[in-house]
Order: C-alpha cells, then structure tokens, then sequence
C-alpha cells in the first residue's frame, strides 16, 4: 500500500504508526533545521506519498532547541544563485507546501523556539499550529535583505492579514504566546506542543477520511474561487460525503441514541 518506507530521507525522519498517525520531524538541529533544497525535495516526498499510504493525520515538528529557522542562508550564499534558480527553488517550495495544504491529510504543527521565515511558511501549510511557551513566530526576510519565497503572502497573509505581516517584516516584530494565538498564528498553546499536537492529530483521526479530506483540501481549494463556484464545487463535495457509507451508519447511530451529542464538557 505504501511507498513511504522506500523514501530516502537524510534530513527528515517519517514514522507512520499502525493508528495511522504519521510523525514528520525535521532533522538537522545542528542548523536548527535551516530548509535547504534536499529537505524540500524530502518534504516534497512525503507530501506527496502520505495522502495514498494510509495516514489519517500528521504531526510535523522540529528535532532540537528550534522548529526551523527558515531559507538554509549558508547554502543559498554558496550556491550564488541566478535568479532564475531562485525562483525554480521558490516553486519547488510551493511544490511541497501545497502539497501539504491540498493533500487532504489533516497536518498539525507542532512548534517550539524559532518559527521564523521560511520556517513560518511551512508552518502556515499546516491545518493547525500548537505552541509551547518557547515558540516565537518572525519574518525576518526584511533584515536580511530577502522576501518571502514559500508561500507566506498567501498563506501568513490570510492567517494574520496583510497589515500585521507588513509590520513583521518591516520591523522584524515577533509574536509569541496568547498574543500568538489573537492574531491567528497559533490555534492553542500547551505546555509540551509535540504532544498536543499527537492529541489533536489522533482526534482527527477518528473522523472519517473522507470528511477529512474534504476538510484539509476542498476548503483551500474554495477559497481561491469565485463564490459562485465555491458554491458549486461545495455541493458537490458535499454529495460525495455526505451519502458515503460509513457517514450513513453514523448518522444511523446518532437517531439510535448511541451517537455522540455535540455539548459543551462540564467544569
Ligand atoms: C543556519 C540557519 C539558517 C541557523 N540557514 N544555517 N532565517 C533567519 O534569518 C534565521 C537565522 N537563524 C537565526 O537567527 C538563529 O540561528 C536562530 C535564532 C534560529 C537560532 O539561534 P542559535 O543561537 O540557537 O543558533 P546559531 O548559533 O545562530 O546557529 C547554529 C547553527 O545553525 C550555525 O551553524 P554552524 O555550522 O556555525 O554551527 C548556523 O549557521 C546554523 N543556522 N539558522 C543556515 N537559516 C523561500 S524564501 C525564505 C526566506 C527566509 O526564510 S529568510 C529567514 C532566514
């Protein structure tokens, strides 16, 4: 079923467990995870095998002090590149990152330290962001002479607005904690984030992949039509889900009685 065991990966680790949880770590603590273009081709890889191997749901997360400190800078100064390499590394980037935004498979970020430039786009690919008290979000492009390359005018941009990301890049101003989570950064803050985010992850699971499918692709998908056709496409999804088969014996359970009620837990 899965070609993900023949992957091979020198920066990145995957585990997919027998509940269907897939684990995605970035491994170069040494370079706090710095993305050069191999862990992209890797991500690329994962991305792309994960939807058709069974995963119901992925926790991406960083090895080490830091999730990732974006653009791998080092390798970007060596290569020297033209622009026109720049911008086919760009659209490898994107490669990767809609890959996880569109695939279907529910992804929760897991963060802690620095969440900065490029390391914010890939952040932002994901369907749910968890930090710890440690984790601090930066677009540090503007120091450093750069511009976002990976997706964070699309994505940070809808995620906080175009106003607070001007600012972030502007001024170099990070946001951490519960401000993190006001602005749209973050949707929860736990003590350990690589935990919570298994939590969240093994809910998500317990939906039916379809539904989750639908979840993590056709809403981004919407979001870039008119609404008209979002309109349309949205009630043609919906006929597809909402008659499957395994739908049907959960509605069946909740006239039963024995499906779960939709209240508020006490205390
Ligand atoms: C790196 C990178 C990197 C660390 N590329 N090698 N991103 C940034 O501007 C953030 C750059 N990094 C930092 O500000 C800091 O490294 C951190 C705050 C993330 C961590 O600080 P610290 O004190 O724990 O580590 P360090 O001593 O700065 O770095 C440790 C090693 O990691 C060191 O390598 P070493 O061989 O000298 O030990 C660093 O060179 C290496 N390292 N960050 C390469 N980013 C598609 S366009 C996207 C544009 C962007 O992403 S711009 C934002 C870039």
């Amino acid at each position: 079923m899965s070609r993900i065991s023949e992957l091979k990966l020198e920066h990145t680790l995957l585990d997919l467990d027998e509940d269907g949880i897939a684990t995605v770590t970035l491994n170069r603590p040494a370079k706090r995870n710095a993305l050069n273009a191999a862990t992209i081709d890797e991500l690329t890889e994962i991305f792309r095998s994960l939807p058709r191997a069974g995963a119901r749901a992925c926790v991406l997360r960083g090895a080490g002090d830091h999730f990732c400190a974006g653009l791998d800078l080092v390798e970007h100064h060596a290569e020297d590149r033209a622009p026109e390499d720049f911008m086919h590394l760009c659209l490898h980037w994107h490669e990767a990152f809609n890959k996880m935004e569109y695939g279907g498979v529910p992804i929760i970020a897991a963060l802690h330290g620095a969440v900065v430039g490029g390391g914010l786009e890939l952040a932002a690919a994901a369907h749910l962001r968890v930090i710890d008290e440690t984790a601090y979000f930066g677009l540090p492009e503007g120091q450093r002479g750069l511009f976002t390359g990976g997706g964070a005018t699309i994505r940070v941009a809808d995620l906080i607005g175009k106003s607070r990301m001007i600012d972030m890049m502007l001024t170099g101003r990070l946001y951490r904690g519960e401000e993190a989570v006001t602005v749209g950064l973050a949707n929860y803050i736990a003590a350990d984030s690589a935990a919570k985010a298994q939590e969240i992850a093994r809910r998500c699971a317990e939906n039916l992949p379809l539904s989750n499918f639908a979840i993590c692709s056709a809403i981004s998908h919407m979001q870039n039509m008119s609404p008209l056709d979002a309109a349309y496409a949205e009630s043609v999804v919906a006929g597809v889900v909402n008659t499957q088969q395994a739908a049907r014996d959960r509605l069946a359970a909740f006239r039963d009685g024995s499906g779960p009620r939709i209240k508020p837990t006490q205390g």
